[in-house]
């Protein structure tokens, strides 16, 4: 039965405004005289602008009107091409478009097989649980191709999601159910934030958020006296409301930062011997290490403060601080997306373990808190709705970040996890719901890397550099052209998501595609199940209301649910997750780890004898090296106008750019080195490549460090030169392709070294947004 707030939502849906979600929060539309309106949910404490990136891109020129094939590929079939991203589009029908794509797959698939699919396809996508393009996309392959080779872990977190099952446990059930902003609100004293935890990131959760709370936690924290302590080369890493003190660090420094406080906690007497004993191993080798009796080097304050940029009489005060209060360390994705970023995840939990607080409320280590809005949450106590993406029949995979490597070394070793692993010969590249020109690093590597493929198809929204370097353009609806389910297992709201607008041009659901395909190649029943998407969402619907029935709960019919302007889910007691019930009672719930407790020191790790990923945490150096012709760090990290690349052309995005360019912040002193003032033009380079920003100059940034977040579309000035100068601000032509390290491969996206100069030619137009020209000369 609906409640009497359901039926008041149901009244305002005949204003016109229909419930929607995205990734950045649930809102809802209407169209009216033509425009789009946006408003954010009603019950949102704390809204973003990112929605607002919806009006101005609905109907954009960025997005693709129809189905389009490269030249050189149409005309000479299906190889290696240097054309692609320099070469001219053809429009074909539907039709035309899909009997070559099903030849082509077939062609692969009955030849090389399906094991020269590469169909990881990773990326963000849209909101909305049964159009979740991954999901549409592995499906496909796996019903109509026989498999595809996939991608393991993400760009988010690459590195610790292979080593925090070895050294702590269940990865998921450590950043998803564990301190929460409730505890923090609270019981924290003291909350130490690595990375800090900036809100311009916790407006972002994949799947749904109704309510942003992250702000509000930390101004009640704030307000019952707890202290937070920002280690970032940047100010705006917490909000005013958490009242931080900021330790400006030098940028990959962190695990120094934390050595130097245990190392002052251990000669003080102040770490926890206790805990340490019963709910650690391997503090013993660690400890010789920290106290230099096994290099040398004791890992004190004054060789912390060396390399940290941080004073050594500062280390040892926070170290003193945090003794003996409830203490929470966190450590954010980025600290891991580096050259050796395993060692600040692994050395933070080293530090909470010495302080004693794992496992207390509000108190112990949270791993990428702040992040995202779905950690820090509570669980719901339902399934959310789910697409199954049925067997995979190739069993081979890659760390996702390794692309490129992958297309430039067919049949060559790699190490990862502890194996030796060889990459596999990829003819085919099929991309669904993700921008690699977005997401991978070293985009003229990534270039030639997709040069050697003999395909590379792209189902797209709208003209990404991912779509232009395709061969194959698919043209798919955005979220509010089409009807699904919107929910997040960590949000109470499950959202009936209405489609408020007409598919743009001739662009069709990805599920309408695959099915299309799948008819080619002889599977479209196995794939639909003779489904409709009303008929699948009804399905997808079902266990979720099953399982409200079967807690005895109020379990609206799929009718209900979609007539109203979303249902609340029950959710899980705060409990604290594996680490509380650890702490508790260690004998009976042991941790997923080999020896069920926290691994200070890793047997398995050591076993594996990488160099770079030694048996405890250990100061590998810097992740980086500046030197004269690149003397400043850049740290490229996440835009706080928009997600990813996503809407890039969309208003709120745009009007946070300078003369079209995405902003770089500078310090003051470094701008003038260089005649650098407020509001020029820049041009960042190194060896890799060149790209224009605007600046803004700013004391809020240690010096020596230059910030451009990632998002801005490449927009290669000459697209026919080997390597461009992208003139929109895309720092992934300068970042670096390389893994964490042999242990878990992960991104290094986050940091790499650059030289800075003021750009005063004449400014090269934006393209980016400007679909391409389509050829005007019939099909072949
Ligand atoms: N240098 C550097 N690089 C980074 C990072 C960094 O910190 N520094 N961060 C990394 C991280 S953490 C991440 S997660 C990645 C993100 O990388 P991505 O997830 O690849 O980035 P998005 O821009 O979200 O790409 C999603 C794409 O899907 C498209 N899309 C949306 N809805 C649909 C749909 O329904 N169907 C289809 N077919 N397409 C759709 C969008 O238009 C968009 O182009 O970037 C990584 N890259
Ligand atoms: N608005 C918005 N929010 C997002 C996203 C988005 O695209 N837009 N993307 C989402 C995704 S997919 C993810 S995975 C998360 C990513 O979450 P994170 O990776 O944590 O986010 P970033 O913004 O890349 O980095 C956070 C901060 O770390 C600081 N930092 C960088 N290097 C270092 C270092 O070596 N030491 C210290 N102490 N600090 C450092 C930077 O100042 C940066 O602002 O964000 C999510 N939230
Ligand atoms: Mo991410």
């Amino acid at each position: 039965m609906l409640d009497s707030k359901t039926a008041e939502r149901n009244r305002e849906t005949e204003t016109g405004f229909a419930p929607h979600t995205s990734h950045w929060g649930a809102f809802s539309a209407r169209m009216r005289a033509g425009e789009l309106e946006v408003r954010p949910h009603e019950d949102d404490p704390d809204p973003n602008q990112i929605i607002q990136n919806f009006p101005a891109a609905l109907r954009h020129r960025a997005r693709i009107a129809r189905p389009m094939v490269r030249r050189g590929w149409l005309e000479n079939g299906p190889g290696a091409d240097e054309r692609r991203g320099r070469d001219e589009f053809v429009p074909l029908s539907w039709n035309e478009a899909l009997d070559l794509l099903g030849k082509e797959l077939a062609r692969v698939r009955d030849g090389a097989g399906p094991g020269a699919i590469f169909g990881g396809s990773y990326g963000w996508a849209s909101a909305g649980r049964f159009h979740h393009a991954q999901s549409q996309i592995h499906r496909f392959l796996n019903i109509a191709c026989g498999g595809y080779v996939k991608s393991v872990n993400s760009y988010s977190s690459g590195s610790s999601q292979v080593l925090i099952p070895h050294i702590i446990g269940d990865y998921e059930g450590l950043t998803k159910r564990n301190v929460t902003w409730e505890q923090i609100a609270e019981h924290s004293e003291i909350v130490l934030a690595f990375g800090g935890m900036a809100l311009k990131n916790s407006m972002v959760a994949g799947g749904s958020v109704s309510k942003h709370v992250e702000r509000g936690a930390m101004r009640r924290a704030a307000e019952r006296g707890c202290d937070f302590v920002l280690v970032s080369p940047l100010r705006v890493d917490l909000p005013d409301e958490a009242k931080a003190e900021w330790l400006s660090c030098i940028p990959g420094s962190d695990t120094a930062l934390m050595m130097g406080i245990v190392h002052t906690l251990v000669t003080e007497g102040k770490h926890d011997r206790a805990f340490l004993e019963r709910f650690t191993v391997g503090w013993p080798v660690f400890e010789r290490y920290l106290l230099g009796e096994t290099d040398g080097q004791p890992k004190n304050a004054a060789w912390a403060a060396a390399l940290t940029g941080v004073a050594a009489d500062a280390i040892v005060a926070l170290a003193r601080r945090l003794h003996g209060k409830r203490t929470l360390v966190t450590v954010s994705h980025s600290l891991q997306r580096a050259v050796h970023g395993e060692q600040p995840v692994w050395m933070g939990m080293v530090l909470a373990a010495a302080l004693g607080q794992i496992g207390l409320p509000g108190g112990g280590y949270n791993y990428a808190l702040g992040a995202i809005a779905y950690y820090g949450r509570r669980y719901n106590a339902v399934p959310v709705p789910t697409f199954s993406q049925e067997k995979n029949g190739v069993r081979d995979y890659i760390p996702v970040a390794r692309i490129a490597d992958m297309l430039l070394h067919p049949g060559e070793t790699y190490r990862y996890n502890g194996q030796t692993r060889v990459y596999p010969e990829i003819k085919l590249v099929y991309w669904a719901g993700g921008n690699p020109f977005h997401h991978h690093q070293d985009l003229n590597r990534l270039r030639k890397a997709f040069a050697r493929l003999d395909t590379l198809v792209v189902h797209e929204l709208a003209w990404t550099a991912t779509a232009r370097h395709a061969d194959i353009v698919l043209p798919c609806t955005m979220t509010l052209e089409r009807e699904d389910i919107g929910a997040n297992s960590n949000d109470p709201l499950l959202v009936p998501m209405h489609p408020v607008a007409a598919p743009y041009g001739e662009a069709r659901d990805d599920y309408a595609i695959f099915a299309d395909l799948a008819e080619r190649l002889g599977a479209r029943e196995a794939f639909t199940e003779g489904r409709s998407v009303r008929q699948w969402l009804e399905h997808l619907y079902e266990p979720t209301r099953e399982a409200l029935a079967a807690a005895g709960l109020p379990a609206p019919s799929f009718t209900e649910f979609w007539a109203s302007k979303g249902y609340l889910l029950p959710q899980q007691p705060d409990d604290g997750g594996y680490l509380r019930a650890f702490r508790d009672d260690p004998g009976a719930n042991p941790l997923p780890t080999p020896s069920g407790r926290l691994e200070i020191y890793s047997e398995t790790i050591a076993s594996f004898g990488e160099s770079d990923c030694p048996g405890h945490p250990t100061w590998l150096g810097p992740a980086y090296v500046p030197d004269k012709t690149t003397p400043y760090v850049l740290i490229a990290n996440q835009p706080r106008t928009r997600l990813h690349s996503q809407l890039d052309f969309g208003a709120h995005s745009s009007a946070l750019k300078h003369r079209g360019r995405e902003v770089a912040t500078m310090h003051p002193d470094d701008a003038k080195l260089h005649g650098i003032s407020e509001g020029d033009i820049i041009q960042l380079s190194n060896e890799r490549g060149a790209c224009l920003a605007g600046v803004t100059l700013t004391d809020g940034i240690r010096r020596g460090v230059i910030q451009l977040p990632t998002g801005a579309w490449y927009d290669p000035a000459d697209p026919q030169e080997d390597k461009p100068l992208c003139v929109h601000g895309n720092p992934n032509v300068l970042t670096r392709d390389i893994g964490t390290s042999a242990l878990a491969q992960g991104c290094t996206g986050q940091l790499t070294t650059v030289q800075v100069q003021r750009f005063d030619g004449n400014l090269p137009p934006i393209q980016a947004f400007d679909p391409p020209i389509p050829s005007d000369t019939a099909a072949a």
